[in-house]
């Protein structure tokens, strides 16, 4: 193991919707790295950056820390963490809305009829925002999955989840109702280790590396 002041560290998803995505953003990105699944983190052969593989709630932790300099995750956990951490480059993949959902058959039509009610998420933050945004009284719960079922369960009126195909919603008679957040993956940073010196070697690392995922994602757009 040799995780030295010359080298920065990225944390990414071990094993999710974003890991196969990331793995090939970096693969074209130029960077050689083995990645068996058993692994905690891989050096790079070619590059001076370290891959930590992490489960994704950990991610904006693990950047605000410094445990590591760099992170891939989605927006929609950047928006939830609690201290902040800086979001560097947009990456256009593992794109999903976190949508207000309610069950069909409540006939509610708009948000603003949720007022006093109980609404489960695994988004508190994102969601007491957007209620209070609007000026409407919720009663937010906090679950950490399995949200679709808290109406079927009695546990609330409404929730509010990601959503990509809709199929989800759609098996659990749910209908989306008014979208909170637009999210997709992104590369985030610690605020501080970038910018303490601005010609240090991680910094210098840091562009090169965003020069070459930049190079990725416009040559796909
Ligand atoms: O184990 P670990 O904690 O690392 O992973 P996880 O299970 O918490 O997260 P994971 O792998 O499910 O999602 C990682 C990230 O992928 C999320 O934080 C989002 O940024 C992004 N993403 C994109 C999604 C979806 N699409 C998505 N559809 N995350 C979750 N879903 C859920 C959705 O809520 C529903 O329950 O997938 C289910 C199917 O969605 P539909 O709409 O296609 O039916
Ligand atoms: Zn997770």
């Amino acid at each position: 193991l040799q995780l030295d002041g010359e080298q920065i560290k990225l944390a990414i998803q071990k094993d999710g919707r974003l890991t196969e995505a990331t793995l090939q953003l970096l693969r074209t990105a130029g960077l050689q790295f083995e990645s068996a699944k058993q692994r905690l983190f891989s050096v790079c052969r070619n590059f001076p950056l370290a891959i930590l593989y992490v489960r994704d709630d950990d991610i904006p932790e693990y950047v605000a820390d410094g445990v590591a300099d760099l992170g891939i995750v989605g927006q929609n956990l950047v928006r939830e963490a609690e201290r902040p951490v800086e979001e560097l480059l947009p990456l256009n993949y593992g794109h999903c809305t976190l949508m207000v959902a309610v069950p069909r058959e409540s006939h509610i039509q708009a948000v603003e009829q949720l007022a006093g009610c109980k609404i489960a998420t695994s988004y508190p933050v994102t969601t007491r925002q957007f209620f209070q945004e609007r000026g409407i009284n919720v009663d937010i719960t906090t679950i950490s999955g399995s949200v679709e079922l808290a109406p079927t369960l009695g546990v609330s009126t409404a929730i509010v989840d990601l959503v990509s195909s809709g199929s989800s919603l759609k098996l659990n008679d749910l209908v989306p109702l008014e979208s909170v957040l637009q999210s997709q993956a992104a590369l985030i940073a610690n605020p501080t280790t970038f910018k303490d010196e601005q010609k240090s070697i991680k910094s210098i690392i840091l562009n090169r590396l965003l020069m070459r995922l930049n190079g990725v994602i416009n040559a796909r757009s």
